[in-house]
């Protein structure tokens, strides 16, 4: 289903590259910044209407850690079913990855990248990621939050937006 809501706001292209300069990737059609846009959209029917912005830029702009964790970790669970699979995360690696490798077997490497993931975060050792893998990770080392790539803006980006938003207009 997620796939298809991906499909149909690469459509919308001018609510999505507005989204896309919000989190700073200069109108790139990015993954990870679509999957963010279809958890804003919360009522699954491809716009985002003012309630959903509103509540999507408060978790983004100011939201906790563990509002943070549940925005991460849902984008991540790209079919929904509660966990992170090796083969999302096999997914969002290698989209993630700014260089390909380049030798003969480019997967390879992602998939080494894959077994650390799991090493690091799959505490119960099922060979996927719930929740409380993600987060009990997460509390241990704050840097895995977004270790299967960029959800949230960086700080630099956020104070900017909220200068620009909310800038008093001259009297
Ligand atoms: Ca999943
Ligand atoms: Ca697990």
């Amino acid at each position: 289903m997620l796939r298809r809501k991906i499909i149909y706001n690469l459509t919308e292209f001018k609510k999505t590259s507005l989204f896309c300069v919000f989190l700073s990737c200069k109108f790139k059609m990015c993954l990870m910044h679509l999957l963010v846009f279809s958890i804003f959209d919360r009522d699954n029917d491809g716009c985002i209407t003012v309630v959903e912005w509103v509540e999507g830029l408060a978790v983004l702009l100011r939201g906790t850690l563990e509002e943070k964790m549940k925005l991460c970790f849902t984008v991540y669970d790209l079919n929904g079913d509660g966990y992170i699979s090796k083969e999302e995360m096999f997914q969002m690696l290698k989209n993630s990855l700014l260089i390909q490798p380049a030798d003969e077997e480019p997967d390879e490497g992602v998939k080494d990248l894959v077994e650390i993931a799991l090493k690091k975060m799959d505490h119960d050792h099922d060979g996927k990621l719930s929740f409380t893998d993600f987060e009990k990770a997460v509390r241990d080392e704050n840097l895995l939050l977004e270790a299967f790539g960029p959800c949230l803006p960086d700080i630099k980006s956020s104070i900017s937006f909220e200068q620009k938003i909310f800038r008093e207009t001259p009297k």
